[in-house]
């Protein structure tokens, strides 16, 4: 371990935070600006907001000498992605209240909301945990939002493993009282003292992700995660896990020792054992992980630094017990099945495009009021999908045409017809409201989807299900270095291109072109689209076509 002197100011700012209570308080109360303090807008991350501003305006605003147009955003932790109707109501009224009119669904099965001012960051904390979500380590040092596929109902596996997601979820989630002082006006209890027995008061070096997938679907990208889970099915029941450890998507331009990585698969566990293989996994990253360059604190480097042998033997050894050698699993599929199915117990569930993962009042398209109109009446549960899409879950038979009929008088289409480039592409945040955002992606993904059909057209492949991902910058927020085409922010208008990925996320892509604009992305694609046209192999995908050539 280093010595102090080596650590990143952000470890300071964790060691000093008293359990992340830092000055946030103090920060709160400060009338005479819509910023917090420095140190805290480090702490706020670990309570699910980050402060940022509007970037659009923020050019005018140096100009005019004004300080930025500060708000921020939050993040509620959703394991598994099931929310009540009563949630969905309490997070349109939040939306409508105090954010910016929209709800965004997050690529981790998370809402967020934007835009949300200093004054009124409180009441809306205070009213996510009223409807019994919250905040707490949705974002920071720390494991954030638990994924899993989110039909729980659809077989007895998918019930245990997303009953595995919520228990590794709670088993995780920090202990400090300081969440519940700040926001929720609890008085600590006399003499407690706050205790982290896996985090400790540093927390981890970096952020901590964990995934359960259940095949044939792969829609959680496990390899993407710090941590996975893959479901193995025996006897129509849950036999347990393969464990995935290592993955992560995060790079810097032009810096080669940041790199993403497909995660390693390395053994087998009981459904018993999950919660002790998880907190070990992370104890070993929290006392490994490098504490002195947040660009090389991830697992994965951990991981590629010690070896994978070193991480197992240690993991072993941690857990008193080695895991078993791992079943064979297959993925048949990554993205969301619109439409109608049924589960096992009968109940109808209905999986909604959602345009950009983003639900908004847009001219006719009302998604928000739909929603809204649905939890309403609604006697099920909402699912937020890892491609995020919606879907208006446990709907008896008969009331099936009254949830069409509510979306279809608010614009949206029950079954849309999208095309499965469309149905399947996803875009990060980026501008204006990401503070790291180098180009567009929410905004520009409806035309860059069109520009691309346009060409699939040209060559009879409208109906190719090819992966296209999209993100401001190359954190990967969007996991584009799985997909088969990825364009990744450099400069506004200019893109990395990222071709040859596989549509089922085991594979990365690789960087063809590092610096180029829409007309010459068209270009490019247009050339493989027609060689893919001309020469594929009967049922080669595009990626698999593409990643042969390069
Ligand atoms: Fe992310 C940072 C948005 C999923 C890798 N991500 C950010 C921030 C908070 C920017 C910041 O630090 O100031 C973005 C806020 C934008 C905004 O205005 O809302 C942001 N990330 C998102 C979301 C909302 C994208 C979306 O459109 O859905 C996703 C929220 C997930 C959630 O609910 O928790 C989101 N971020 C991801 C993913 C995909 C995933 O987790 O499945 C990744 C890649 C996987 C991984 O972590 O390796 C990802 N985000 C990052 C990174 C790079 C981390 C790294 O290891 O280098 C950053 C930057 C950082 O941490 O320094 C980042
Ligand atoms: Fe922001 Fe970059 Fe993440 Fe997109 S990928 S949300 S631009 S951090």
């Amino acid at each position: 371990m280093a010595d102090d002197s080596a650590l990143t100011p952000v470890e300071g700012i964790k060691a000093r935070s008293n359990f992340l209570r830092g000055t946030l308080v103090e920060s709160l109360a400060d009338n005479a600006t819509g910023a917090l303090a420095e140190d805290d807008t480090q702490l706020s991350k670990f309570h699910g907001f980050y402060q940022q501003d509007d970037r659009d305006i923020r050019a005018e605003r140096t100009r005019q000498k004004l300080e930025p147009a500060h708000s921020f955003m939050i993040r509620v932790r959703v394991p598994g992605g099931i929310a009540t109707s009563d949630q969905w109501l309490a997070m349109d009224r939040l939306a409508r209240e105090h954010a910016n009119q929209t709800l965004r669904l997050t690529t981790r099965q998370a809402f967020q909301f934007h835009g949300v001012i200093k004054r009124d960051l409180k009441p809306t904390i205070a009213a996510i945990n009223a409807s019994l979500l919250d905040t707490i380590a949705a974002c920071g040092d720390v494991n954030r939002n638990v994924m899993c596929t989110p039909l729980a109902e659809r077989s007895a596996v998918h019930s245990a493993a997303y009953a595995a997601a919520t228990s590794l979820s709670a088993h995780l989630t920090p202990n400090t009282s300081a969440y519940h002082e700040i926001w929720l006006d609890k008085q600590r209890v006399a003499g407690g003292e706050d205790v982290e027995p896996i985090y400790g008061t540093t927390y981890l070096p970096r952020k901590f992700k964990i995934g359960i997938a259940i095949p044939p679907s792969n829609d959680v990208d496990i390899f993407s995660q710090d941590l996975g889970f893959i479901a193995i099915e025996k006897n129509g029941s849950l036999a347990g896990f393969n464990v995935t450890v290592g993955g992560g998507l995060g790079r810097h331009h032009g810096e080669a020792e940041t790199y993403p990585r497909v995660a390693d698969v390395i053994g087998f566990c009981t459904p018993e054992q999950v919660n002790a293989v998880a907190e070990q996994v992370v104890m070993i990253q929290r006392d490994n992980g490098d504490r002195t360059n947040r660009k090389h604190a991830r697992l994965k480097y951990t991981i590629d630094d010690n070896g994978l042998d070193w991480f197992c033997k240690e993991l072993h050894q941690r857990l008193g017990f080695e895991l078993q050698t791992a079943a064979a699993y297959r993925f048949l599929n990554r993205g969301d099945e619109f439409g109608w199915s049924q589960d096992q117990d009968g109940k109808w569930h209905l999986t909604l495009f959602i345009p950009q993962g983003r639900l908004a009042n847009t001219g006719e398209q009302r998604y928000l009021d739909a929603m809204a109109a649905i939890a309403n009446v609604h006697e099920g549960s909402f699912r937020l999908t890892s491609n995020q899409n919606l879907i208006i879950s446990e709907v008896a038979a008969k009331r099936k045409k009254s949830i069409e009929k509510l979306l279809l008088d608010h614009g949206v289409g029950p079954t849309q017809a999208i095309s499965p480039l469309r149905e399947q592409a996803l875009a990060c945040v980026a501008l204006p409201t990401c503070a790291l955002a180098m180009a567009e992606a929410e905004r520009y993904l409806p035309d860059l989807t069109a520009g691309v059909e346009a060409l699939l057209d040209r060559y009879g492949l409208a109906e190719e299900p090819i992966s296209l991902r999209i993100t401001g910058c190359p954190n990967g927020c969007a996991r584009p270095y799985l997909a088969e085409i990825a364009l990744v922010g450099k400069a506004p208008g200019q893109y990395s291109l990222f071709l040859g990925g596989d549509n089922l996320g085991t594979r990365l892509n690789t960087l063809t072109h590092d610096n180029v604009n829409e007309a010459e992305i068209f270009d490019i694609l247009d050339g493989h689209f027609s060689r893919f046209a001309a020469d594929r192999q009967p049922g080669q995908s595009f990626g698999d076509f593409v990643a042969a050539s390069l």
